[in-house]
């Protein structure tokens, strides 16, 4: 018996660069999509643990139809959460991924309509690795409402698209096993992309 996932994934995997010439799209590939439970473990039990991988690779486990790319049009007004661990000998990074790819494909990060996980991410470097979750907007747009101030470049923030976001923060942070004293950031892709880096100002934290 195979018991289907609410959505079929895309997993992505990010190669780490071999000379100065690779680009961003060079080394973005895509490994394999599935959409059941036993799939899942089938294809985690055969790839490569995080902790194994070389510096600057990353995972990406998206929903399928999205590459996990601020340039494609379902992230392209959207944002992500994150967190870096900077302790990385003493953290269970491959159990914190595991999870995370658990609750986003067993769909407990965001409620039935929310519509707003696009995917999640893990980025391996040589201070950290970084676990995220990538979400459609920066809190929804209001229709013809935008100031052409705000990160996802199309309408406002409002207060129940920034509660949805605050959820989905919430419910990560727990996924990744942060504690109180720690805090997880939101940044929409639009700051990140003009920034050159993911290093982006911090919209909400939670
Ligand atoms: P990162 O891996 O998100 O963070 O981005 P890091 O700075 O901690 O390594 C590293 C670089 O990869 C960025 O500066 C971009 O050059 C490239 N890059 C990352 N992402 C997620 C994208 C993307 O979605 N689109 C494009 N075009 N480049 C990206």
């Amino acid at each position: 018996v195979k018991h289907p996932l609410m959505n079929h994934w895309t997993l992505w995997f990010t190669k780490p660069p071999s000379g100065k010439g690779d680009n961003w799209n060079d080394l973005l590939k895509e490994v394999i999509t599935f959409e059941t439970v036993e799939e899942f473990w089938g294809i985690y039990n055969n790839i490569t643990l995080t902790s194994e991988l070389a510096l600057k690779s990353d995972y990406h486990l998206f929903k399928k139809g999205v590459r996990p790319e601020w340039e494609d049009p379902q992230n392209k007004h959207g944002g992500k959460w994150s967190y870096s661990f900077k302790e990385k000998k003493s953290i269970p990074i491959d159990s914190l991924w595991l999870h995370v790819m658990l609750a986003a494909i067993g769909e407990t990060l965001e409620d039935d309509g929310d519509g707003e996980v696009m995917g999640v991410v893990v980025n391996v470097r040589k201070a950290f690795f970084r676990i995220g979750l990538w979400t459609r907007t920066v809190g929804k747009s209001v229709p013809g409402g935008g100031d052409g101030n705000n990160a996802g470049g199309k309408g406002r923030t409002t207060e129940q698209g920034k509660d949805v976001l605050m959820k989905i923060g919430k419910r990560f942070k727990e996924a990744i096993g942060l504690g109180d004293t720690e805090q997880v950031e939101f940044s929409g892709h639009m700051d990140a992309a003009h920034a050159g880096s993911t290093r982006a100002k911090a919209k909400f934290t939670i």
